[in-house]
Protein backbone atom coordinates (compact mmCIF):
# COMPACT_ATOMS: atom_id res chain seq x y z
CA UNK A 1 0.00 0.00 0.00
CA UNK A 2 2.64 2.31 1.02
CA UNK A 3 4.44 2.19 -2.83
CA UNK A 4 1.98 4.66 -3.79
CA UNK A 5 3.81 7.30 -1.45
CA UNK A 6 5.83 7.70 -4.58
CA UNK A 7 3.22 9.52 -6.99
CA UNK A 8 3.11 13.06 -5.99
CA UNK A 9 0.19 14.53 -7.30
CA UNK A 10 -2.09 15.94 -4.38
CA UNK A 11 -4.32 13.64 -4.83
CA UNK A 12 -2.25 11.09 -4.25
CA UNK A 13 -0.60 12.76 -1.56
CA UNK A 14 -4.25 12.84 0.33
CA UNK A 15 -4.30 9.13 -0.41
CA UNK A 16 -1.39 8.44 1.24
CA UNK A 17 -2.41 10.39 4.52
CA UNK A 18 -5.01 8.65 4.44
CA UNK A 19 -3.50 5.19 4.06
CA UNK A 20 -0.71 5.98 6.76
CA UNK A 21 -3.46 7.38 9.13
CA UNK A 22 -5.59 4.37 8.79
CA UNK A 23 -2.52 1.49 9.20
CA UNK A 24 -2.10 3.62 12.41
CA UNK A 25 -5.48 3.65 13.76
CA UNK A 26 -6.13 -0.03 13.21
CA UNK A 27 -7.42 -2.03 15.79
CA UNK A 28 -6.04 -5.64 15.38
CA UNK A 29 -6.90 -8.20 18.07
CA UNK A 30 -5.01 -11.61 18.34
CA UNK A 31 -6.99 -14.48 20.21
CA UNK A 32 -4.96 -17.42 21.33
CA UNK A 33 -6.75 -20.93 23.75
CA UNK A 34 -5.01 -20.85 26.72
CA UNK A 35 -3.01 -24.28 27.11
CA UNK A 36 -5.65 -25.44 24.42
CA UNK A 37 -4.75 -29.06 24.14
CA UNK A 38 -4.61 -29.78 27.81
CA UNK A 39 -7.87 -27.52 28.25
CA UNK A 40 -9.89 -29.79 26.07
CA UNK A 41 -8.89 -32.81 28.06
CA UNK A 42 -10.23 -31.05 31.37
CA UNK A 43 -13.67 -30.21 29.53
CA UNK A 44 -13.99 -34.35 29.40
CA UNK A 45 -12.18 -34.73 32.68
CA UNK A 46 -12.94 -32.04 35.51
CA UNK A 47 -10.39 -33.67 38.03
CA UNK A 48 -7.13 -32.58 35.55
CA UNK A 49 -8.50 -28.89 36.92
CA UNK A 50 -5.30 -27.59 38.97
CA UNK A 51 -3.00 -30.12 38.32
CA UNK A 52 0.13 -30.48 36.00
CA UNK A 53 -0.96 -31.99 33.30
CA UNK A 54 1.17 -32.34 30.34
CA UNK A 55 0.15 -34.01 26.39
CA UNK A 56 2.36 -35.69 24.49
CA UNK A 57 2.55 -39.10 22.85
CA UNK A 58 1.93 -42.39 23.88
CA UNK A 59 5.27 -43.22 23.55
CA UNK A 60 8.49 -42.01 26.07
CA UNK A 61 10.45 -41.04 23.23
CA UNK A 62 7.39 -38.55 21.88
CA UNK A 63 7.12 -34.75 22.94
CA UNK A 64 5.62 -32.32 24.71
CA UNK A 65 2.49 -30.87 22.94
CA UNK A 66 0.80 -28.78 25.20
CA UNK A 67 1.19 -28.25 29.42
CA UNK A 68 -0.75 -26.72 31.68
CA UNK A 69 0.65 -23.90 33.63
CA UNK A 70 1.14 -25.52 36.76
CA UNK A 71 3.29 -28.04 34.72
CA UNK A 72 4.92 -25.41 33.71
CA UNK A 73 6.25 -24.10 36.83
CA UNK A 74 8.27 -27.68 36.76
CA UNK A 75 10.25 -26.07 34.00
CA UNK A 76 8.31 -28.34 31.46
CA UNK A 77 7.33 -26.60 28.09
CA UNK A 78 6.34 -27.63 24.76
CA UNK A 79 8.70 -29.34 22.30
CA UNK A 80 10.40 -30.91 25.35
CA UNK A 81 11.10 -34.82 25.07
CA UNK A 82 8.31 -36.36 26.87
CA UNK A 83 11.45 -38.29 29.06
CA UNK A 84 12.52 -34.89 30.21
CA UNK A 85 8.90 -33.75 31.27
CA UNK A 86 8.64 -37.02 33.27
CA UNK A 87 11.98 -36.58 35.03
CA UNK A 88 11.31 -32.62 35.71
CA UNK A 89 7.38 -33.21 36.98
CA UNK A 90 7.05 -37.15 37.84
CA UNK A 91 3.36 -36.02 39.58
CA UNK A 92 2.40 -35.00 36.20
CA UNK A 93 -0.60 -36.29 34.84
CA UNK A 94 0.47 -37.58 30.88
CA UNK A 95 -2.18 -38.10 28.42
CA UNK A 96 -1.65 -38.99 25.15
CA UNK A 97 -3.87 -36.73 22.97
CA UNK A 98 -6.70 -36.45 20.90
CA UNK A 99 -6.35 -35.09 17.63
CA UNK A 100 -10.10 -35.49 16.53
CA UNK A 101 -11.32 -33.62 19.22
CA UNK A 102 -8.82 -30.81 19.88
CA UNK A 103 -10.56 -29.90 16.17
CA UNK A 104 -13.51 -30.10 17.02
CA UNK A 105 -13.16 -27.33 19.13
CA UNK A 106 -10.67 -25.19 17.39
CA UNK A 107 -13.61 -24.79 14.67
CA UNK A 108 -15.84 -24.53 17.33
CA UNK A 109 -14.10 -21.72 18.57
CA UNK A 110 -13.47 -20.57 15.01
CA UNK A 111 -17.10 -20.41 14.47
CA UNK A 112 -18.20 -18.17 17.24
CA UNK A 113 -15.05 -16.19 15.91
CA UNK A 114 -16.56 -16.16 12.35
CA UNK A 115 -20.39 -14.76 13.51
CA UNK A 116 -19.49 -11.83 15.25
CA UNK A 117 -16.09 -10.51 14.11
CA UNK A 118 -16.10 -9.10 10.28
CA UNK A 119 -12.42 -9.96 9.34
CA UNK A 120 -10.71 -13.03 10.79
CA UNK A 121 -7.51 -15.27 9.87
CA UNK A 122 -7.54 -17.94 11.41
CA UNK A 123 -3.69 -18.38 12.21
CA UNK A 124 -3.43 -22.13 13.66
CA UNK A 125 -5.41 -24.52 16.02
CA UNK A 126 -6.01 -22.04 18.29
CA UNK A 127 -5.29 -18.72 17.52
CA UNK A 128 -7.00 -15.88 15.58
CA UNK A 129 -6.21 -12.18 14.26
CA UNK A 130 -9.25 -10.00 13.85
CA UNK A 131 -9.37 -6.71 12.18
CA UNK A 132 -11.83 -4.29 14.19
CA UNK A 133 -10.88 -1.55 13.28
CA UNK A 134 -13.98 1.37 12.80
CA UNK A 135 -15.88 -0.19 15.55
CA UNK A 136 -15.54 2.52 18.42
CA UNK A 137 -17.39 4.42 15.63
CA UNK A 138 -20.23 2.04 15.33
CA UNK A 139 -20.49 -0.07 17.78
CA UNK A 140 -19.59 0.42 21.49
CA UNK A 141 -15.51 0.80 22.11
CA UNK A 142 -12.96 -1.83 20.57
CA UNK A 143 -11.93 -3.16 23.77
CA UNK A 144 -15.46 -3.76 25.16
CA UNK A 145 -16.18 -5.57 22.16
CA UNK A 146 -12.87 -7.60 22.34
CA UNK A 147 -13.98 -8.39 25.79
CA UNK A 148 -17.04 -9.03 25.81
CA UNK A 149 -16.11 -11.49 22.60
CA UNK A 150 -13.73 -12.99 25.28
CA UNK A 151 -16.49 -13.75 27.85
CA UNK A 152 -18.95 -15.34 25.02
CA UNK A 153 -16.11 -17.75 23.85
CA UNK A 154 -15.41 -18.79 26.92
CA UNK A 155 -19.29 -19.43 28.21
CA UNK A 156 -20.25 -21.36 25.24
CA UNK A 157 -16.93 -23.40 24.92
CA UNK A 158 -15.60 -23.53 28.27
CA UNK A 159 -12.03 -22.56 27.09
CA UNK A 160 -9.75 -20.18 28.88
CA UNK A 161 -8.44 -17.84 26.20
CA UNK A 162 -6.63 -14.64 26.26
CA UNK A 163 -6.08 -11.80 23.90
CA UNK A 164 -3.87 -8.44 22.76
CA UNK A 165 -5.57 -5.67 21.23
CA UNK A 166 -3.21 -3.16 18.87
CA UNK A 167 -3.02 -1.61 16.41
CA UNK A 168 -1.11 -4.04 14.51
CA UNK A 169 -0.60 -8.06 14.31
CA UNK A 170 2.71 -8.35 15.74
CA UNK A 171 2.51 -6.41 18.84
CA UNK A 172 -1.32 -7.73 19.70
CA UNK A 173 -0.05 -11.37 19.47
CA UNK A 174 2.93 -10.45 22.10
CA UNK A 175 0.90 -8.77 24.12
CA UNK A 176 -1.45 -12.32 24.42
CA UNK A 177 1.36 -13.82 25.29
CA UNK A 178 1.99 -11.13 28.60
CA UNK A 179 -1.69 -11.60 29.14
CA UNK A 180 -1.82 -14.99 29.35
CA UNK A 181 -3.22 -16.87 31.44
CA UNK A 182 -6.72 -16.31 31.36
CA UNK A 183 -5.92 -12.39 30.51
CA UNK A 184 -6.76 -9.65 28.18
CA UNK A 185 -4.11 -6.66 27.17
CA UNK A 186 -4.96 -3.56 25.63
CA UNK A 187 -2.13 -1.28 23.99
CA UNK A 188 -3.24 2.29 23.61
CA UNK A 189 -2.37 4.38 20.10
CA UNK A 190 1.03 5.57 20.42
CA UNK A 191 2.09 3.35 23.40
CA UNK A 192 3.16 0.37 20.91
CA UNK A 193 6.71 0.76 21.39
CA UNK A 194 6.76 1.66 24.93
CA UNK A 195 4.98 -1.49 25.14
CA UNK A 196 7.45 -3.36 23.54
CA UNK A 197 10.86 -1.44 24.94
CA UNK A 198 11.54 -3.58 28.37
CA UNK A 199 10.18 -7.17 26.68
CA UNK A 200 13.43 -9.38 26.29
CA UNK A 201 14.03 -10.27 22.14
CA UNK A 202 12.94 -13.58 22.56
CA UNK A 203 9.37 -12.80 22.97
CA UNK A 204 9.61 -11.11 19.24
CA UNK A 205 8.10 -13.28 16.88
CA UNK A 206 10.79 -14.80 14.23
CA UNK A 207 13.65 -14.67 16.84
CA UNK A 208 14.45 -18.29 17.60
CA UNK A 209 16.84 -20.03 18.93
CA UNK A 210 19.83 -19.61 17.15
CA UNK A 211 18.61 -15.90 16.17
CA UNK A 212 18.76 -15.25 19.95
CA UNK A 213 22.26 -16.72 20.70
CA UNK A 214 23.47 -14.33 18.19
CA UNK A 215 21.69 -11.51 19.35
CA UNK A 216 22.78 -12.24 23.10
CA UNK A 217 26.63 -12.09 21.50
CA UNK A 218 26.04 -8.76 20.12
CA UNK A 219 24.66 -8.07 23.77
CA UNK A 220 21.03 -7.06 22.49
CA UNK A 221 18.96 -8.74 25.94
CA UNK A 222 15.96 -6.31 25.59
CA UNK A 223 13.82 -5.25 22.58
CA UNK A 224 14.44 -1.41 23.52
CA UNK A 225 17.91 -2.15 22.36
CA UNK A 226 16.97 -3.05 18.68
CA UNK A 227 14.91 0.30 18.79
CA UNK A 228 17.60 2.47 19.29
CA UNK A 229 20.24 1.22 16.68
CA UNK A 230 19.77 1.88 13.08
CA UNK A 231 18.16 0.11 10.72
CA UNK A 232 21.08 -0.13 8.47
CA UNK A 233 23.36 -1.34 11.26
CA UNK A 234 21.19 -3.84 12.18
CA UNK A 235 20.54 -5.36 8.60
CA UNK A 236 24.19 -5.60 8.22
CA UNK A 237 24.82 -7.69 10.74
CA UNK A 238 21.33 -9.56 10.97
CA UNK A 239 21.41 -9.72 7.17
CA UNK A 240 17.79 -9.79 5.50
CA UNK A 241 16.02 -10.94 8.38
CA UNK A 242 17.56 -8.07 10.60
CA UNK A 243 14.78 -5.50 8.42
CA UNK A 244 11.88 -7.47 9.46
CA UNK A 245 12.94 -7.78 13.08
CA UNK A 246 14.06 -4.37 13.31
CA UNK A 247 10.64 -3.16 11.90
CA UNK A 248 9.07 -5.61 14.39
CA UNK A 249 10.76 -4.20 17.33
CA UNK A 250 9.78 -0.80 16.65
CA UNK A 251 6.07 -1.58 16.30
CA UNK A 252 6.21 -1.64 12.44
CA UNK A 253 3.59 -4.18 10.98
CA UNK A 254 1.36 -3.37 7.99
CA UNK A 255 0.25 -6.57 7.53
CA UNK A 256 -3.09 -7.30 7.07
CA UNK A 257 -5.70 -9.72 8.61
CA UNK A 258 -6.40 -12.32 5.60
CA UNK A 259 -9.55 -12.87 5.79
CA UNK A 260 -10.16 -17.02 5.89
CA UNK A 261 -11.81 -17.31 2.94
CA UNK A 262 -8.70 -15.49 1.61
CA UNK A 263 -5.72 -18.14 2.98
CA UNK A 264 -4.38 -20.30 -0.26
CA UNK A 265 -5.34 -23.59 -0.54
CA UNK A 266 -3.08 -26.43 -2.00
CA UNK A 267 -4.04 -28.56 -5.09
CA UNK A 268 -2.80 -31.01 -7.58
CA UNK A 269 -4.92 -32.45 -10.53
CA UNK A 270 -4.11 -35.41 -13.07
CA UNK A 271 -5.51 -35.97 -16.93
CA UNK A 272 -5.47 -39.05 -18.56
CA UNK A 273 -4.10 -39.87 -21.70
CA UNK A 274 -6.54 -42.59 -21.98
CA UNK A 275 -9.41 -42.52 -19.67
CA UNK A 276 -10.23 -45.20 -17.33
CA UNK A 277 -12.22 -47.10 -15.00
CA UNK A 278 -9.13 -48.55 -13.00
CA UNK A 279 -9.68 -48.23 -9.26
CA UNK A 280 -6.51 -49.42 -8.36
CA UNK A 281 -4.98 -46.92 -11.36
CA UNK A 282 -6.60 -44.27 -9.90
CA UNK A 283 -6.05 -45.57 -5.88
CA UNK A 284 -2.02 -45.30 -6.58
CA UNK A 285 -2.52 -41.74 -8.66
CA UNK A 286 -4.13 -40.35 -5.03
CA UNK A 287 -1.73 -41.88 -3.06
CA UNK A 288 1.25 -40.14 -5.26
CA UNK A 289 -0.58 -37.01 -5.52
CA UNK A 290 -1.18 -36.94 -1.57
CA UNK A 291 2.68 -37.62 -1.41
CA UNK A 292 3.56 -34.52 -3.41
CA UNK A 293 0.79 -32.07 -2.15
CA UNK A 294 1.85 -32.76 1.69
CA UNK A 295 5.14 -32.33 1.43
CA UNK A 296 5.02 -28.88 0.51
CA UNK A 297 2.39 -28.70 2.86
CA UNK A 298 5.40 -29.35 5.26
CA UNK A 299 7.36 -27.34 3.73
CA UNK A 300 5.18 -24.41 4.00
CA UNK A 301 5.01 -25.24 7.98
CA UNK A 302 1.01 -25.61 7.54
CA UNK A 303 -1.34 -28.78 8.24
CA UNK A 304 -4.65 -28.93 6.40
CA UNK A 305 -8.63 -29.29 8.19
CA UNK A 306 -9.98 -30.08 4.79
CA UNK A 307 -9.51 -32.38 1.70
CA UNK A 308 -11.23 -32.93 -1.47
CA UNK A 309 -11.50 -35.07 -4.10
CA UNK A 310 -12.33 -33.91 -8.02
CA UNK A 311 -13.30 -36.33 -10.33
CA UNK A 312 -14.25 -35.51 -14.17
CA UNK A 313 -15.66 -38.32 -16.14
CA UNK A 314 -14.99 -39.02 -19.81
CA UNK A 315 -18.24 -36.88 -20.86
CA UNK A 316 -16.61 -33.66 -18.57
CA UNK A 317 -19.16 -33.52 -15.95
CA UNK A 318 -17.14 -32.24 -12.75
CA UNK A 319 -17.64 -34.00 -9.59
CA UNK A 320 -16.04 -32.57 -5.90
CA UNK A 321 -16.61 -34.60 -3.06
CA UNK A 322 -15.02 -32.53 0.06
CA UNK A 323 -14.35 -34.00 3.81
CA UNK A 324 -12.99 -32.07 7.02
CA UNK A 325 -10.16 -34.06 8.63
CA UNK A 326 -8.34 -33.46 11.94
CA UNK A 327 -5.67 -30.70 11.01
CA UNK A 328 -2.73 -33.10 9.98
CA UNK A 329 0.11 -32.90 6.95
CA UNK A 330 1.04 -36.28 7.47
CA UNK A 331 0.69 -38.30 4.17
CA UNK A 332 -0.80 -41.91 5.40
CA UNK A 333 -3.91 -39.95 7.40
CA UNK A 334 -4.59 -37.57 4.37
CA UNK A 335 -4.41 -40.52 2.18
CA UNK A 336 -7.01 -42.67 4.09
CA UNK A 337 -8.94 -39.96 3.92
CA UNK A 338 -9.20 -39.20 0.43
CA UNK A 339 -9.32 -43.21 -0.44
CA UNK A 340 -12.28 -42.96 1.77
CA UNK A 341 -13.68 -40.75 -0.24
CA UNK A 342 -12.94 -42.37 -3.61
CA UNK A 343 -14.29 -45.64 -2.75
CA UNK A 344 -17.76 -43.96 -1.28
CA UNK A 345 -18.28 -41.73 -4.47
CA UNK A 346 -16.55 -43.75 -7.31
CA UNK A 347 -19.40 -46.48 -7.59
CA UNK A 348 -20.87 -45.46 -10.71
CA UNK A 349 -17.69 -46.89 -13.04
CA UNK A 350 -17.33 -44.25 -15.85
CA UNK A 351 -14.82 -43.30 -17.42
CA UNK A 352 -12.81 -40.74 -15.43
CA UNK A 353 -10.57 -38.57 -17.34
CA UNK A 354 -8.92 -36.24 -15.01
CA UNK A 355 -8.15 -36.91 -10.72
CA UNK A 356 -7.65 -34.19 -8.88
CA UNK A 357 -7.19 -33.56 -4.35
CA UNK A 358 -7.26 -30.53 -3.15
CA UNK A 359 -6.22 -29.28 0.54
CA UNK A 360 -7.56 -26.33 1.86
CA UNK A 361 -8.60 -24.84 5.68
CA UNK A 362 -4.89 -24.74 6.32
CA UNK A 363 -2.96 -23.13 9.22
CA UNK A 364 0.04 -23.01 10.12
CA UNK A 365 1.58 -24.95 12.77
CA UNK A 366 2.94 -28.66 11.20
CA UNK A 367 5.91 -28.14 13.46
CA UNK A 368 3.65 -27.83 16.38
CA UNK A 369 1.41 -30.26 15.52
CA UNK A 370 2.72 -33.55 16.47
CA UNK A 371 0.54 -35.94 15.95
CA UNK A 372 -0.72 -38.54 18.25
CA UNK A 373 -1.63 -41.37 15.68
CA UNK A 374 2.24 -40.99 14.73
CA UNK A 375 5.06 -42.92 15.77
CA UNK A 376 8.57 -41.41 16.11
CA UNK A 377 9.60 -43.66 13.10
CA UNK A 378 7.01 -42.08 11.02
CA UNK A 379 7.59 -38.68 11.69
CA UNK A 380 11.28 -39.29 11.47
CA UNK A 381 10.58 -40.97 8.02
CA UNK A 382 8.54 -37.94 6.95
CA UNK A 383 11.54 -35.17 7.99
CA UNK A 384 14.02 -37.62 6.35
CA UNK A 385 11.79 -37.81 2.85
CA UNK A 386 11.68 -34.56 2.57
CA UNK A 387 15.32 -33.76 3.38
CA UNK A 388 15.85 -35.66 0.28
CA UNK A 389 13.08 -34.25 -1.82
CA UNK A 390 14.45 -30.87 -0.61
CA UNK A 391 18.14 -31.80 -2.12
CA UNK A 392 17.03 -33.72 -4.64
CA UNK A 393 13.71 -32.66 -6.07
CA UNK A 394 10.17 -34.03 -5.91
CA UNK A 395 10.76 -37.37 -7.74
CA UNK A 396 13.23 -38.28 -5.67
CA UNK A 397 11.37 -40.33 -3.36
CA UNK A 398 8.38 -41.86 -3.55
CA UNK A 399 6.54 -44.43 -1.56
CA UNK A 400 5.49 -47.91 -2.13
CA UNK A 401 2.02 -46.89 -2.60
CA UNK A 402 2.38 -44.35 -5.51
CA UNK A 403 5.34 -47.00 -7.10
CA UNK A 404 5.31 -47.87 -10.76
CA UNK A 405 2.69 -44.49 -11.28
CA UNK A 406 5.08 -42.90 -13.77
CA UNK A 407 3.09 -40.08 -14.86
CA UNK A 408 4.25 -40.67 -18.33
CA UNK A 409 2.25 -38.74 -21.07
CA UNK A 410 0.02 -38.08 -18.48
CA UNK A 411 -1.16 -34.48 -18.13
CA UNK A 412 -0.12 -33.90 -14.65
CA UNK A 413 -0.80 -30.48 -12.98
CA UNK A 414 1.91 -29.58 -10.02
CA UNK A 415 0.52 -28.45 -6.94
CA UNK A 416 -0.57 -25.00 -7.39
CA UNK A 417 -2.15 -22.33 -4.85
CA UNK A 418 -5.60 -21.67 -5.60
CA UNK A 419 -6.93 -18.56 -4.00
P1 LIG B 1 0.19 -22.89 21.73
O1 LIG B 1 -0.89 -21.87 21.61
O2 LIG B 1 1.57 -22.46 21.36
O3 LIG B 1 0.31 -23.44 23.22
P2 LIG B 1 -0.84 -23.76 24.27
O4 LIG B 1 -2.18 -23.37 23.79
O5 LIG B 1 -0.70 -25.18 24.71
O6 LIG B 1 -0.42 -22.86 25.51
P3 LIG B 1 -0.49 -21.27 25.62
O7 LIG B 1 -1.04 -20.73 24.34
O8 LIG B 1 -1.37 -20.99 26.78
O9 LIG B 1 0.91 -20.84 25.85
O10 LIG B 1 -0.17 -24.14 20.86
C1 LIG B 1 -1.51 -24.55 20.64
C2 LIG B 1 -1.59 -26.05 20.61
O11 LIG B 1 -0.74 -26.55 19.57
C3 LIG B 1 -1.09 -26.69 21.89
O12 LIG B 1 -2.11 -26.80 22.88
C4 LIG B 1 -0.61 -28.02 21.40
C5 LIG B 1 -0.13 -27.77 19.99
N1 LIG B 1 1.35 -27.68 19.99
C6 LIG B 1 2.08 -28.84 19.72
O13 LIG B 1 1.50 -29.90 19.43
N2 LIG B 1 3.43 -28.78 19.77
C7 LIG B 1 4.11 -27.63 20.09
O14 LIG B 1 5.36 -27.63 20.15
C8 LIG B 1 3.34 -26.43 20.38
C9 LIG B 1 4.03 -25.14 20.73
C10 LIG B 1 1.96 -26.52 20.31
MG1 LIG C 1 -2.49 -21.47 22.94
MG1 LIG D 1 -1.29 -20.82 19.74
Amino acid sequence: MLRFVAISSLKNRYFWKVTVKEIMERRVMHMDLDSFFVSVERLQNSALMGKPVIICGSSDRGVVSSCSYEARQFGVHSAMSAKLARQLCPQGIFISGDMDAYSKHSRIVTEIIESRAPVVEKASIDEHYLDISGMDKYIKTATLWAHELRETIMQQTGLPISFGLSNNKTVSKIATNEAKPNGEKYIDLGLEKQFLAPLSIKKMPGVGDKTYVQLRSMGIEKIETVQQMQVGLFQRVMGENGVLIWKRCNAIDNNPVEPYSEQKSMSTETTFDKDTTDVQHLKRMVVSMVHELAFQLRKQEKVTGCVTLKLRYSDFQTHTFQMKIPYTASDHVIQKKLLELLDKNYTRRVLIRLIGIKFSHLVNGFNQINLFDDTEEMVKLYQAMDKIRLKFGDSAIKKAGGLGMGRRGEGHLPPGKDA
